[in-house]
């Protein structure tokens, strides 16, 4: 080993860091971009070397991500699904390839749940039924017969709108007064918000709604543009409850613009890592990991964390 007069020192084995494919579906809200954020920053502090890919809100284009992840044979593939469903074929490539996926936000239904480690997500659920509380607990003590309610809904077959759905209707339904009237759908997106809000606005007397329920923030944040081309105050004449807690939402909460701001928690980061530690150091990984999340009103709405996102 003396080359030229000099020790050339052995080469130590240097384990290489583990390569992660990361398809995430889009970058439609503020939400979904500290998503993104979270994860990757936690990847890289834990020296895992990412490929990030941007679906564009598009599943096709997902499914060819997740294609070029098992083409460059990388240690293990997060997916964020635009939709439930559609996957099975491509879960069972990465699968044949020896390649764990871990899937992260929505759900995608599989009939083999091996098909994937594990799923960390928010319970959507659990985030409707606070929204419909919200709507019970502050109509509890009014004299009004007839609750009726606005329901804007994000992406269809997404599992964040249907079991927000589920989980509002859950809860509402406990009272016989309320009834959802009405369901629009803005795809989760602020101009589709506003587009369909407006739309409603123009075919029917807003007046009438007592309540909007809105899958998530920047659809309202769209609403609310419309909302404002008429004579009804936003969070007086017209009760808002919003999903997300984003930033721009808590500052419209704090003014009285809505009233209600259900929390998606989107810092996935540890949650994300702590699972991809688990795995490589071959240890068990629980196949459902749920974040903690909670609920803004005016009762605390001037004890809200920062929200970074
Ligand atoms: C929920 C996530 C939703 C967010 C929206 O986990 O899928 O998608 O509520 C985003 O901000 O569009």
């Amino acid at each position: 080993l003396l080359l030229a007069g000099c020790a050339v020192k052995p080469k130590t084995a240097v384990t290489k860091s583990p390569v992660i494919g990361f398809s995430q579906s889009g970058t439609e809200s503020s939400w979904r971009k500290f998503h993104t954020k979270s994860i990757r920053t936690e990847l890289k502090r834990d020296n895992y070397e990412v490929m990030y890919r941007n679906g564009y809100q598009n599943q096709e284009r997902q499914i060819q991500d997740v294609r070029t992840f098992i083409a460059y044979q990388v240690d293990l593939i997060i997916l964020a699904p635009l939709t439930e469903h559609g996957w099975e074929p491509v879960l069972k490539e990465a699968k044949k390839a020896k390649i764990p996926v871990v899937v992260v936000d929505r759900h995608l239904e599989v009939n083999d749940q091996s098909l994937y480690l594990t799923h960390i997500s928010s319970s959507f659920k659990a985030e409707g039924q606070r929204a419909g509380l919200y709507v019970t607990n502050h109509f509890a003590k009014s004299k009004q017969r007839q609750i009726k309610i606005l329901e804007l809904n994000g992406t269809a077959d997404a599992s964040a709108a249907k079991l927000r759905q589920e989980g509002f209707a859950d809860t509402i339904g406990r009272d016989p007064r309320a009834h959802i009237t009405a369901t629009i759908n803005g795809d989760f997106t602020r101009a589709k918000g506003e587009e369909v809000m407006a739309d409603y606005i123009k075919n029917h007397d807003l007046s009438q709604i007592d309540v909007l329920f809105s899958h998530s923030d920047e659809m309202t944040l769209g609403a609310l543009k419309a909302i404002k081309q008429t004579k009804i105050r936003p969070g007086k004449d017209l009760i808002i409850v919003t999903v997300d807690a984003q930033e721009n939402m808590i500052r419209k909460l704090q003014v009285g613009e809505v009233n209600c701001v259900v929390e998606c928690n989107p810092d996935a980061g540890w949650y994300v890592v702590n699972a991809l530690n688990r795995y490589f150091a071959g240890q068990q990984v629980p196949h459902e990991i749920y974040m903690p999340e909670t609920t803004f009103s005016e009762s605390n709405a001037d004890k809200v964390p920062t929200r970074n996102y």
